[in-house]
């Protein structure tokens, strides 16, 4: 009797786990891209997540990009927003925590680009916390 009490106990341990992770799964992270600056510009993620990222252009004429390349972790993202537009994307974070910059790279004519004008950020992958 002990013994199937302690298996059950297990049992909703491991399922209380798994639907940990579910949720954990569908996390969402807004990024407003405007007046050449990411906001929020630091973004923490676990480990092996799955990420939907909605990036939302805040500006009336300025388009902008999320440039994010990291081959080290099979990351390599160039995604256009342009002006007013929200565009969604998901991908799965990877397994190896680690600091990975990401920029915008648009530039127009002889200007500074955007990056040089401070349009940066990190994408901050956490390990699993037990
Ligand atoms: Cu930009």
């Amino acid at each position: 009797m002990r013994l199937i009490n302690h298996s059950a106990i297990s049992l909703s341990g491991i399922i209380f786990l798994l639907l940990a992770s579910i949720v954990q799964a569908q996390q969402t992270i807004r990024i407003e891209l405007g007046d050449f600056r990411f906001t929020p510009d630091k973004i923490h993620v676990p480990a092996g997540a799955q990420v939907e990222l909605e990036l939302v252009n805040s500006d009336t004429l300025t388009p902008h990009d999320f440039v994010l390349k990291a081959p080290e972790i099979q990351l390599d993202m160039i995604i256009n927003v342009p002006p007013r537009k929200t565009v969604t994307t998901q991908f799965i974070v990877p397994a190896r925590p680690g600091v990975y910059p990401f920029y915008c790279s648009k530039k127009l004519w002889f200007f500074k680009s955007h990056r040089e004008r401070g349009m940066e950020g990190q994408l901050i992958v956490e390990a699993h916390r037990p």
